[in-house]
């Protein structure tokens, strides 16, 4: 059942596009216009979620094939759901969260050449109600992204997903597009090659555009800033 009275966004992309620096400067601009919001991440976000999230990282799942890697990527965000989302949504709080459905469907479902019916199948059991009401795509050239993963990463090892060839990341950023064409009430793709504070620009003017926070909170759009 949809009990939600908090609004949730998620953020999507390619790697290094950027996600996890704008759900913070998301989340720091919604607190600052005074709504509660907590910022989560798939795979994670629970106790539970994450010690799924350290299987999947590590690669263990990956010889088992991608329908295999779909089904404990929806088992760990079963646990972020039941233990964190949906909880948090009910107590009226905002829920900004680094990746989610979307990096199934262009991760497993697109690169992994599932039929889109096993993944929508899945979807709509693990999450139903629950998708997001708004998703913000961070769209990047993928030699971009790689190259600020990189900087990030040092000298550590790439992980299951970071090991992946450009070939792989070409296709993955136009799964996220045409993933994004296909849902263009939820989805609004943001150009992400631009500096931090430019990127979190068309971010909130995207969010306040489509969920009109100040709006939700009783003041009129008048309020925006
Ligand atoms: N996965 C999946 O296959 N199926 C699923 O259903 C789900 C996930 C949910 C999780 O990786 C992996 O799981 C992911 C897909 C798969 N694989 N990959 N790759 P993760 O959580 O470890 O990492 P990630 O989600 O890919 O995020 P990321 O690569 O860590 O990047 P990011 O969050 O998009 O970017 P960032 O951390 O904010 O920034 C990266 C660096 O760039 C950092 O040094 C920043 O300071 C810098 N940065 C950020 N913004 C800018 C701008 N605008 N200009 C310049 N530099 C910037």
């Amino acid at each position: 059942m949809n009990s939600r009275r908090g609004r949730f966004i998620t953020l999507e992309g390619g790697e290094g596009a950027g996600k996890s620096t704008q759900a913070r400067l998301l989340h720091d601009r919604l607190t600052e216009a005074g709504i509660a919001c907590v910022v989560t991440r798939e795979p994670g976000g629970s106790p539970g979620a994450e010690k799924l999230r350290a299987a999947l990282l590590s690669g263990v799942v990956e010889p088992l094939g991608p329908a295999a890697e779909a089904l404990v990527f929806s088992a760990a965000r079963i646990d972020h759901l039941d233990t964190l989302i949906r909880p948090a949504l009910a107590a009226g709080q905002w829920v900004i969260c680094d990746r989610f459905i979307d990096s199934t469907r262009a991760y497993q479902g697109a690169l992994g050449d599932l039929d889109p019916s096993f993944i929508l199948g899945l979807e709509k059991v693990v999450v139903g109600e629950m998708k997001p009401d708004l998703t913000l795509v961070l769209d990047l050239p993928p030699e971009e992204g790689a190259a600020r993963a990189a900087l990030r990463r040092g000298g550590a090892k790439a992980d299951r997903f970071e090991k992946q060839d450009a070939a792989f990341h070409r296709r993955l950023r136009q799964a996220f597009l045409a993933n994004a064409a296909l849902e263009p009430t939820r989805c609004v793709v943001i150009d992400a090659a631009g500096e931090p504070a430019n990127v979190a620009r068309d971010l909130w003017s995207a969010v306040t555009r489509k969920l009109r926070p100040l709006r939700w909170l009783g003041a009129g759009d008048d309020a925006w800033r």
